[in-house]
């Protein structure tokens, strides 16, 4: 058995382990050994659900009744398998949302499953979850709102003591938890016992962070605590679902703090940083966080799927993808299929990795070890590397196919336990007697994954061009993926023109208009004035394969609309132009009232209408709370609704408001409070939904 050791011993020791090169002195703020664990997960799932589930709200108001809260066949190994079968590695519930309803029997206030109707008060879901995520291998995170719109105590100390019993619940009595929540919402309107009044904390010092995350380190040291502030891992700064294309795992952490203002600053984070608090990119696969059956057709494309993973686990973010379960308890059918395509598209991009069995070759090794050669970045272990000599903070690495070979991915990943280095880098291929540039770009961190158009070439040279200090670069990897059909997009005018546009050229676009599947071959534009669905879909004509199908709602058209009572703004008609980049903003006296009135031209059933915020650059004038009246006449009015746009400004999406149908020829829409509580209202687009 012994008889090759000699051979065997100078093998292992040519090839590293005795090989005694010093490593590069680590550089600025480093992860834990907590967060490098969190760093491997790169992909996992939120689900949201609890009271609002039962009450198609997104943010509850807090005085909702236990007993509404009744999932009728709540399965949470369902949620394990179809999180398990899409690759994803944990699972974070909301424990309790900003309503204040607690999905465990919390010993601590009544307002909790123990006294709803499921399972007659004796079920626990964050228990279930926890016995679910054992047996599928996942682990549990949890998110425990801060702010309570249940809660009497709520704004003053006998909270805090509350929400801190909570933690010290959740993190002694459930297992190892992976991740806590703690969002960054909060203050506000709300119940609060029956109060039903305003209540705003001081967001920085209430909850006294300091010592109420003291609780989670104490009984759950391995747990990483999310929030805009970390400490160890930040908000991304929007719920769309995209980290900056520069994205430090560093932070200036002592400047931010749960709903702090400067969240703008979090897509990217701070060179200069001194925390290392890497950036979770949140996002929902429908459009709200909670189940709404109104959004059943509206889970997201796979095509977004795929474009948010390349945006956030590609930028050196992680992708936490929220799958809102619904009123049985299950995650809905059309989100499972969804999740399960995405995982397809996944693995079939990252199904070969081209590099292998490649030279390589580096324009400097430190101290011309073995320890650090080249080849350690295609050796499919990160914790060994390639890196130059001290002081040398640019170069490059050639890689040699030894053929022509086509490709459209690269990934890269930094040693990110000696820090992150990497400012600026290249790719080049040699085409043609010379190098070409094919893409620059700044940080890569953990993981960086670069998308780009079909190349080919024998050899492609990676630059490092600017670094913090010499690079230390784990991992290389190199696919070609296939090529993904985009859905086509549908677009309407305000004279009820359809046009749809594919995005490749030479590829067939079948539409209908009646609800069925496409068929109909699309060669131009077409009228569709009415209410009804137009669906849409892309195909190749050569391999005969199909992009989605691409669905759009439309009621009926404003050709005949306009806005009554307002003098000389010509950016009135923003208001029902189609167009949702272009935006009304009430220009009129600070003084004017904060609504708008709309003439329908003819009388109308309505059922309900939409308000989309403004999707451009500043949200001012973007409707917290609102209020709704129809008239036929004009003159005699009946108030049909009011309420919150709850959320809408982390998530400024489509708001859809439904009501029992009504006539009216005009409606008003006000503005009861702007979400930074500005004098000005703002709509980028206003829909009505007829009977
Ligand atoms: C936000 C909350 O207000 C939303 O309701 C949701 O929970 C999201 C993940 O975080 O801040």
């Amino acid at each position: 058995m012994f008889r090759n050791a000699p051979i065997f011993l100078a093998f292992v020791l040519l090839s590293s382990g005795c090989d005694k090169t010093p490593p590069p002195l680590s550089i600025g703020a480093l992860p834990t050994e907590r967060q490098m664990k969190w760093h491997e997960m790169q992909f996992y799932a939120f689900v949201h659900f609890n009271m609002n589930t039962f009450t198609d709200m997104e943010w509850g108001l807090g005085g909702e009744s236990p007993e509404l809260f009744n999932p009728s066949e709540l399965d949470c190994r369902q949620w394990a398998r179809v999180c398990k079968d899409a690759g994803m590695k944990g699972i974070i519930l909301t424990a309790k949302h900003h309503d204040g309803f607690c999905l465990w029997p919390s010993a601590f206030t009544e307002h909790s499953v123990k006294n709803s109707p499921w399972k007659n008060g004796q079920g626990d879901v964050v228990r279930e979850l926890a016995d679910a995520c054992k047996e599928y291998g996942l682990k549990l995170g949890l998110y425990l709102s801060p702010w309570d719109r249940n809660h009497p105590e709520y704004g003053n100390e006998k909270y805090l003591d509350y929400y801190r019993n909570q933690l010290r619940e959740l993190m002694t009595n459930y297992g190892e938890v992976f991740e806590v929540w703690f969002d960054g919402a909060n203050g506000g309107t709300g119940f609060y016992g029956g109060a039903n009044e305003n209540r705003r904390v001081d967001r920085k010092n209430y909850y006294d962070w300091p010592n109420t995350r003291q609780i989670v380190r104490v009984l759950q040291p391995n747990a990483v605590m999310f929030s805009d502030a970390g400490p160890d891992v930040r908000w991304v700064g929007n719920e769309q679902g995209w980290a900056g294309e520069t994205n430090w795992c560093l932070l200036r952490a002592n400047e931010f703090y749960p709903g702090s203002p400067n969240w703008r600053e979090l897509p990217v984070g701070h060179e200069d940083g001194t925390y290392w608090v890497p950036a979770e990119v949140d996002v929902s696969i429908r459009p709200g966080w909670f189940y709404h059956p109104s959004e059943d057709h509206r889970v997201k494309s796979l095509k977004t799927l795929v474009d948010i993973y390349y945006n956030s686990i590609g930028r050196n973010a992680s992708f936490l993808l929220n799958l809102p379960v619904d009123r049985r308890g299950l995650i809905h059918e059309t989100d499972a299929e969804q999740l399960r395509k995405l995982n397809l598209v996944i693995q079939r991009d990252f199904e070969k990795n081209l590099i292998k069995g490649a030279n390589t070759q580096a324009s400097n090794v430190r101290k011309q070890s073995v320890r650090f050669n080249s080849k350690k970045v295609i050796d499919g272990d990160y914790n060994t590397y390639w890196t130059t000599d001290d002081f040398v903070t640019t170069g490059s690495l050639v890689i040699d196919f030894g053929k022509k070979t086509t490709f459209n991915r690269f990934l890269v990943q930094e040693y990110v336990p000696l820090g992150q280095r990497v400012e600026r880098f290249s790719l080049e291929i040699y085409q043609d007697g010379k190098w070409q540039a094919i893409m620059g770009q700044t940080t890569i961190g953990y993981k960086r994954i670069l998308r780009f158009d079909d190349v080919t070439a024998s050899k492609v040279r990676f630059n490092v061009l600017q670094s913090k200090a010499c690079p230390a670069i784990s991992t290389i990897e190199i696919y070609r993926a296939p090529k993904l059909l985009e859905p086509p997009a549908i677009l309407r005018d305000k004279y009820g023109t359809v046009t749809i546009e594919g995005f490749d050229t030479g590829l067939q676009i079948k539409y209908s208009d009646d609800g069925t599947e496409p068929t109909k071959v699309y060669d131009e534009p077409f009228e569709f004035s009415g209410k009804g669905h137009v669906k849409a879909v892309a195909i190749d004509t050569v391999s005969g394969e199909s992009s989605e199908i691409a669905v759009r709602d439309f009621d009926i058209i404003s050709l005949n609309w306009s806005v009554i009572g307002y003098k000389s703004d010509n950016s009135l008609k923003f208001i029902f132009d189609t167009f949702a980049q272009s935006v009304w903003r009430n220009t009129e006296s600070l003084n004017t009232a904060q609504e708008v009135s709309i003439d329908l031209g003819s009388v109308q059933l309505l059922v309900g209408f939409t308000y989309l915020p403004p999707q451009v650059a500043s949200l001012d004038g973007t409707i917290a709370e609102y209020s709704f009246a129809v008239s036929e006449n004009g003159k005699d009015w009946t108030d049909i609704s009011t309420g919150e746009f709850s959320n809408i400004k982390n998530n400024p999406v489509q708001q859809t408001v439904i009501f029992t149908k009504v006539p009216a020829r005009y409606i008003r829409f006000a503005s009861l409070r702007e979400i930074n509580d500005k004098p000005v209202m703002a709509i980028a687009e206003f829909g009505v939904l007829t009977y």
